[in-house]
């Protein structure tokens, strides 16, 4: 095989005759088949959860051929596949993405409700896999979508957790608490777990030498057990494989220990093992340093990479490795999977006899590194003891990269303190980023500005000794959920706008739109569709959590992960000075513009200001919307457990999108993206992608705000005292005092002190030096939107710009610079 990109942009040709079309009478006649045989219930008995697990295996049905000729092509075919190592899969919903993708939408639609079921009480049945933390695994799983829409071959592999992340709900006073998400309580119809392609895994134990050879004499082993979920492109009639591993025991159940009747004994191997694929870690953006994480990268990390070569090379007890980067090309998700980099050294050469060299060379074609983070604090660094304890092997072999690596540094003729400072190695720690920077052939980051801070500043010495490794892939999302699933009433108006759907499969189309931003009767029907979303997002809200929304205030949200420098602080500020504002009469009637503000976001278990900040938002949330003086002119919602499914029709329900992390934090922001698809306008930052939204939707149309990456590291420089900010500003001063003075805390003082401490002392993300430019800009949002003709116009300029941020153009960008493979043949 050789790596055969055509030299070309992939543009996605539509298959659109699928190749068994089904009538919807065939099709309701399969799900009656599968409620009779697999569900063993009559239509009559059935429910909504027995149809939608009927349906969904009728559709995996239909998708299997398809699945089964995308493989054979792969194997047997010439063009190299994509191996997409992430320890995180934040999928969605399966069911409806299956039937957009496979063409099969009508047919259902007509299906169930000949069986007498609404097709949406069937679809939200399903149960939301939680298998990632938010960006990282939604950005894996955006990207496994359009590899298979452009039929480029590709395998994801991850770890199929039994526990998702947490469910998150709040206590009486606010407070975040967290469930376990058991999200395979009910039959799960997506997943197949294949017994019969399992992998040993094996840790501890030594290293010991057997005629001249280095041999690993693990001390214990687990069972990785594939669960393979089909990844179907949008019309392209490929199916993909996410491949995702579950532990399992060996030892069942040791019979010796039970005999000398230790029953709690003769169960721990199995329950040890069956850990590692137990929960999913809650840390986003920061480093966790924990054995049992380190356990499930290597996990799934060893079991893909043996499973690659078992697919590659079928039956074949001496196969030629040195082909085997032009079968199969590993992106690395994060550091989360380097430990892939020493382990495709030890198959080589301890399992196939490969000498060092040639293993190296194969190695180093093999990986790549995409870096989705800029905090210095999130690099994973392992300790070398625990790596020892639990790899031996590995950390003989880590040393001698590192050896080399410095070899070569001094080769080229690298400072000696430059090197030290580069070591991956460093006698007693392992730097995994470093490790798969020299290790592999790419390192790119998540957008311009994000690649270009790495290479100036977080790995600037590796930049400076191999320039040519690096790399930027700006992020996109994928259009099929984000856009026509999400909002089907915008992608009727788009279609219309176009004359075509083909924007779907190429996203650049939507560019046709701008000249419709001219024609004030198609900015109306875009006003319209967008008052029908904050129409139905308000009978959600109702649904969901219970609340009251007023659909004729201003929808202004702010979804992602709780972190300090996303800001949500400084958020929180600006509503709580808006609120001073209102209650002292300093506003006008006119001047009133009503405003409901909607926070979701997790926090890490452990992250105390994280939580504390939510805590804050529910609680000034409390008193603005029970206050009477405020009624309908400003509301917060703090919405419960963010996910995949509220994003899906909160997104779409928006208007003003708050993209405010300090300059120079964000990597990229995913989120972004989806709001402006969905015709929101942000107030953002210049930072991660918000740069190249701004760039591509026209500065006229972002409101941007506060302080460049220059100016951050100057006023570090300088010295940073956030009390100044705070004396200089009176509406940001009022604000923190009425945290301070218990107006959201029944009169305690204390409740906040915490929080309050850190902004007037500390402030390390500068949330106090840009409020004064974020609470002015508010001026000009307001005035835009008592202009809904004016707003509505740059809303559609914002979608029709925005067609760059499709995953297919990021998969495109990796085809072309990083992987150098492309589609299959057809
Ligand atoms: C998590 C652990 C260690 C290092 C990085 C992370 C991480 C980064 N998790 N999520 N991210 C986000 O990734 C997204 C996709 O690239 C970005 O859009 C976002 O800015 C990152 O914060």
């Amino acid at each position: 095989k050789t790596g055969n990109y055509p030299g070309r942009k992939v543009r996605m040709t539509e298959i659109t005759a699928p190749k068994s079309p089904v009538t919807a009478e065939q099709f309701a006649d399969e799900i009656r088949e599968q409620l009779k045989y697999t569900q063993n219930v009559t239509p009559e008995q059935a429910t909504a959860a027995d149809v939608y697990v009927a349906a969904s295996k009728a559709v995996r049905n239909h998708l299997a051929d398809a699945w089964f000729k995308t493989q054979a092509d792969t194997v047997n075919g010439d063009t190299k596949a994509v191996g997409y190592l992430s320890a995180e899969f934040l999928m969605g919903k399966q069911l409806e993405n299956a039937l957009l993708n496979a063409g099969l939408t009508e047919q259902f639609d007509a299906a169930v409700e000949a069986l007498g079921f609404q097709p949406k009480d069937i679809v939200d049945a399903e149960y939301e896999p939680g298998l990632g933390n938010g960006g990282l695994g939604r950005l894996a799983a955006c990207f496994i979508d359009s590899l298979a829409s452009l039929g480029v071959p590709a395998f994801g592999y991850g770890i199929q957790y039994k526990y998702g992340i947490f469910k998150q709900t709040f206590d009486e006073n606010g407070k975040q608490v967290e469930t376990p998400d058991y999200w395979l309580t009910n039959e799960e119809p997506w997943g197949h777990i294949d017994y019969n392609r399992d992998q040993k895994v094996s840790f501890g134990g030594e290293v010991v030498e057997e005629n001249g050879k280095k041999v690993w004499k693990p001390a214990w082993s687990v069972r990785a057990v594939p669960v393979d979920y089909l990844v179907p492109g949008y019309k392209s009639q490929r199916v993909n494989t996410l491949r995702l591993w579950t532990a399992k025991s060996y030892d069942e159940f040791d019979l010796l220990a039970f005999n000398k009747s230790e029953y709690l004994d003769a169960v721990k191997p199995q329950v040890k093992a069956e850990n590692i694929s137990k929960i999913l870690y809650p840390e986003d953006s920061t480093k966790v340093g924990k054995e049992l994480r380190l356990e499930q990268q290597y996990f799934f990390v060893s079991a893909s990479l043996h499973d690659a070569i078992r697919v590659f090379y079928p039956g074949e007890a001496k196969p030629d490795l040195t082909t085997f980067p032009n079968k199969i090309t590993f992106q690395l998700n994060d550091t989360h999977p380097v430990i892939g980099i020493p382990e495709l050294m030890r198959i080589l050469i301890d399992e196939y006899d490969y000498d060092w060299d040639t293993a190296w060379g194969i190695t180093q074609k093999t990986f790549n590194y995409t870096c989705h983070t800029l905090l210095p604090e999130a690099l994973e660094v392992w300790p070398a003891s625990l790596i020892g304890e639990l790899l031996p092997r590995h950390l003989e072999i880590i040393k001698k990269i590192n050896e080399q690596f410095e070899d070569e540094l001094k080769d080229k003729g690298v400072a000696d303190e430059t090197i030290e400072r580069m070591r991956i190695y460093t006698g007693d720690a392992v730097r995994m980023a470093y490790l798969a920077t020299y290790g592999g052939s790419h390192v790119n980051g998540v957008a311009e500005l994000h690649s270009q801070l790495l290479k100036d500043v977080t790995l600037k010495d590796f930049s400076d000794a191999y320039p040519d490794k690096f790399t930027n892939v700006t992020n996109g999302v994928t259009p099929r959920r984000f856009i026509k699933l999400a909002n089907p009433g915008l992608s009727d108006l788009i279609t219309e706008g176009l004359g075509t759907d083909k924007w779907l499969s190429d996203l650049d189309l939507l560019q046709g739109l701008v000249p419709l931003a001219k024609d004030d009767e198609f900015v109306k029907k875009f006003a319209a569709v967008k008052q029908a979303n904050k129409h139905s997002f308000v009978a959600f809200a109702k649904q969901h959590y219970g609340i009251d929304v007023d659909e004729n205030t201003l929808f202004n949200t702010m979804v992602k992960r709780l972190h300090e420098y996303k800001r949500q602080s400084l958020k929180i500020l600006l509503v709580i000075s808006q609120y001073a504002a209102l209650k002292k009469g300093e506003v006008s009637a006119e001047e009133i513009l009503p405003r409901t503000v909607f926070f979701g976001a997790k926090a890490a278990p452990g992250y105390y200001l994280a939580k504390l900040t939510i805590e804050l938002i529910n609680n000034v949330s409390k008193v603005i919307n029970n206050d009477p003086d405020v009624k309908g002119k400003l509301a917060v919602h703090m919405l419960p457990n963010y996910n995949i499914e509220m994003a899906q029709n909160l997104i779409p329900a928006t208007e003003l999108d708050e993209q405010i992390s300090q300059a120079g934090k964000e990597a990229s922001g995913t989120g972004n993206m989806k709001f402006a698809l969905n015709g929101a306008l942000t107030v953002g930052t210049l930072d991660g992608a918000n740069v190249e939204i701004r760039e591509k939707v026209g500065a006229e149309n972002f409101f941007l705000f506060g302080m460049t990456v220059d100016e951050v590291e100057k006023l570090y420089a300088d010295g940073y005292d956030p009390a100044k900010y705070y004396e200089a500003d009176p509406r940001l001063k009022q604000a923190i005092e009425l945290v301070a003075n218990g107006t959201f805390s029944n009169g305690d003082r204390n409740a906040y002190a915490p929080l309050v401490a850190d902004w007037l002392t500390k402030d390390w993300f500068m949330a106090l030096a840009d409020f004064s430019s974020y609470a002015d800009i508010q001026a000009q949002i307001e005035k835009l939107y008592r202009d809904p003709l004016e707003w509505n116009r740059k809303a559609l300029l914002n979608v029709a710009n925005s067609g760059y941020f499709s995953s297919d153009r990021s998969m495109e960008d990796y085809l072309e610079r990083i992987w150098h493979t492309g589609p299959l043949a057809d």
